[in-house]
């Protein structure tokens, strides 16, 4: 029988794992810190290095980018190296890293390795604060992608808003590995590549005042809280200060609470734009319950719980909201269960006190991964599996919740 690990073993490039040997032949920022989480207890040294080949490319301003193109497969997904003018995407992906980076040095202590990552994830984390973070105290993204929850709801209303799209040729080599019905639309991608392009237009520089995507995110935000909290952990391992990281993982952690909707009963995005909260509730507005000090954790169980992501009683935790008339289980962000979500919340729901419900959802992601071949998503309703098959960081995270 084909393991977890087997998949990791596919999908290595010497250097690093690319989410997919087909779909996603680069390597992906975010993918590549899950990947490491479950590549450490494989082993620790594949980890570190998937880590310090990401942080290798890291640009001189401090970003990491969303992907570091393998050239020799650059036709094989869009937009690629040839699209950017540049061997990186110029965009990024949500702050994951730093939980990677402590996770892989607890699976094997290696002091040398923090040392070395260390200035790299602080000058990553930065880079947010400096270029993307204003008075709100929250970091915003200025692309879908880089939410990593490409095309979530949330996104809907901005970029309706947008009268422009891309006027070049669009490809979507994409459609070769995963169903039309399951991936986003050629309308959407007109919009995704229209930003994109203007965005590498003027230098990925942040400093485009008419900008017209500008959104702050739950998931994005609380991501960088928990790395701030690893960070200290790994500056305290180094006999550094930990106390800058504490307290600016307290204060993104105070900023979320701007983002909280009560009408919804979840956190979510705001259009820094047109001043909106999006009325929608999405998994990103429940993923906040991984840090400890977050206001509503009562609230994001009872939403969890509750009819809109029905816990327990549906293959893991959809991705929106089930009651929604926006749901489609099959496509993407707006509905299927996917497994990186999944594995955030089994610890979020282990930090706030529901022990028992992690550990069912926990061996329901280990149970799902392995039957339904490491799929990309999954159908909540159906367990069907949708997306591509043998994804990594599904295998890395079955492997990390089976070893824990
Ligand atoms: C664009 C690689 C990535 C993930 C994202 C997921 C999907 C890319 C795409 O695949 O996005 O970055 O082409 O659809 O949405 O979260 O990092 O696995």
């Amino acid at each position: 029988m084909s393991t977890a690990a087997d998949v990791l073993n596919e999908n290595w490039r010497g250097t690093h794992t690319v989410p997919s040997g087909g779909l996603y032949p680069h390597q992906w920022s975010w993918d590549s810190a899950f990947i490491a989480i479950g590549l450490r207890h494989v082993s620790p040294k594949r980890a570190r290095l998937e880590l310090e080949t990401l942080l290798k490319s890291q640009w001189p301003d401090g970003r990491l980018p969303q992907i570091v193109f393998d050239l020799s497969r650059d036709n094989d997904y869009f937009p690629g190296a040839a699209f950017w003018g540049a061997s990186t995407a110029g965009l990024i992906q949500p702050p994951n890293h730093a939980i990677a980076a402590l996770l892989v040095h607890e699976a094997e202590p290696d002091l040398a390795f923090l040392g070395r990552v260390y200035p790299h994830l602080v000058a990553w984390h930065h880079y947010l604060l400096a270029r993307r973070t204003g008075e709100s105290g929250l970091a915003h993204i200025v692309h879908p992608w880089e939410s990593g929850l490409d095309n979530s709801p949330y996104w809907d209303a901005p970029l309706a808003a947008i009268g422009e799209t891309y006027r070049g040729e669009l490809a979507r080599p994409d459609l070769l590995h995963a169903a039309a019905t399951e991936r986003p639309s050629n309308a959407e991608y007109g919009k995704y590549l229209y930003l994109a392009e203007r965005y590498r237009d003027h230098d990925c520089d942040d400093e485009d005042a008419e900008y017209p995507f500008r959104l702050e995110d739950p998931l994005v935000n609380a991501l960088w809280a928990k790395s701030e909290l690893a960070l200290a952990q790994i500056a305290r391992a180094l006999g550094l200060d930990p106390a800058p990281h504490e307290h600016r993982a307290a204060s993104i952690t105070a900023a979320l609470e701007t983002l909280w909707s009560p009408e919804l009963g979840t956190y979510t995005a705001r259009d820094i734009v047109s001043a909106q909260l999006q009325p929608y509730r999405t998994v990103a507005g429940i993923i906040p319950l991984i840090l400890p000090d977050i206001a509503h954790a009562a609230d994001l169980l009872a939403a969890l719980d509750g009819p809109h992501f029905a816990l327990g009683r549906v293959a893991l935790v959809p991705s929106h909201d089930l009651t929604a008339d926006t749901f489609d289980a099959s496509l993407y962000w707006r509905g299927p269960s996917w497994f990186n979500t999944a594995w955030l919340l089994v610890d979020g729901l282990e930090l706030h006190g529901r022990s028992r419900d992690a550990a069912a959802l926990a061996a329901q992601t280990i149970e799902l991964a392995e039957r339904c071949d490491y799929p990309e998503y999954i159908d909540p309703h159906s367990d069907a599996p949708r997306g591509t098959r043998r994804f990594s960081w599904t295998a890395a995270l079955a492997i990390d919740l089976a070893e824990r």
